[in-house]
């Protein structure tokens, strides 16, 4: 029988915002495992609802860490060579454009927007994985980020947030291949829409979402249950030959050609 056991390992979780996160299905798995978990906030506004659902995991700890600021980065890195010594997961599940680069034309974002896109969402996997390098090296680690279709297909109203994820599929080979060589492995989840705070309040994501359920091999939408288990996979021992992949968890979407 096999059972993922992350006893002794320590997990490192950016990007939960609430309930609904991704990162926070993941933080999730990763502490029913038996892992250590630690998780960050980009700012006040989102610090009361991170330390309330850590309050769930037994253990863990919040720390803030605005991916834009470099100092806040290294306090991470700092506590954590403190507190835990070393690294073994490391999830990514962090990405922002402005509102308004996700509504209007493609082709009149702005430059600010275009960078702070890809700052946030891309820069920051490898930005962070640098700084919490020598905690990753310990005992060698598996580093999971999240990207979705329109890193290599066009979505109305992705926009921007698609060449971010375009780069941030190609960080995730390139990284793989540069870390391999310290047993470090490096994937992503590419997920199917999830009523999560980041995809609410797009214009258009209901009807998104239900075409996604029309067309998909699985007849349905997937749910962050769904990205949690896949992403513990990915994280776990018994992922050990795998890196540099994006593993679809869209309920089968991606393969359709109509
Ligand atoms: O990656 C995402 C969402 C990313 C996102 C969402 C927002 C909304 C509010 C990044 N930045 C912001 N900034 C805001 O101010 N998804 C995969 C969900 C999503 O977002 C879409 C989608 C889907 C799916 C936007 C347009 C079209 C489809």
């Amino acid at each position: 029988m096999v059972t993922i056991d992350l006893s002794g390992k320590h997990a490192l979780v950016m990007g939960v915002a609430n309930h609904r996160s991704l990162s926070w299905a993941i933080a999730q798995q990763l502490h029913h495992a038996g892992a250590r978990v630690c998780l960050t906030y980009a700012n006040e506004r989102l610090k009361p609802m991170v330390e309330e659902l850590a309050g769930h995991l037994h253990g863990s700890l919040v720390l803030e860490c605005d991916v834009t600021q470099d100092r806040t980065i290294h306090a991470v890195a700092r506590r954590l060579t403190r507190d835990w010594g070393s690294l073994e997961v490391l999830v990514h599940g962090i990405a922002y454009a402005n509102k308004e680069d996700l509504e209007g034309k493609f082709v009149a974002t702005s430059r600010e927007g275009f960078q702070l896109a890809l700052e946030v969402s891309a820069y920051s996997f490898l930005n962070v994985t640098h700084h919490m390098l020598p905690l990753l090296e310990q005992n060698g680690a598996s580093l999971l980020t999240l990207s979705y279709l329109a890193a290599e297909r066009a979505v109305p109203n992705y926009n921007v947030m698609g060449s971010a994820k375009a780069v941030l599929e190609q960080s995730v080979r390139q990284l793989a291949w540069e870390l391999g060589a310290r047993g470090i492995r490096v994937n992503a989840v590419s997920a199917g829409p999830v009523s999560t705070l980041a995809a609410r309040g797009i214009h258009g994501f209901l009807s998104m979402q239900r075409h996604h359920a029309e067309k998909a091999p699985l007849r349905r939408n997937i749910t962050k249950e769904e990205v949690g288990k896949a992403a513990l996979f990915l994280l776990s021992d018994l992922a050990s030959g795998i890196t540099g992949e994006i593993l679809y968890v869209d309920a089968g979407y991606h393969v359709m050609g109509v």
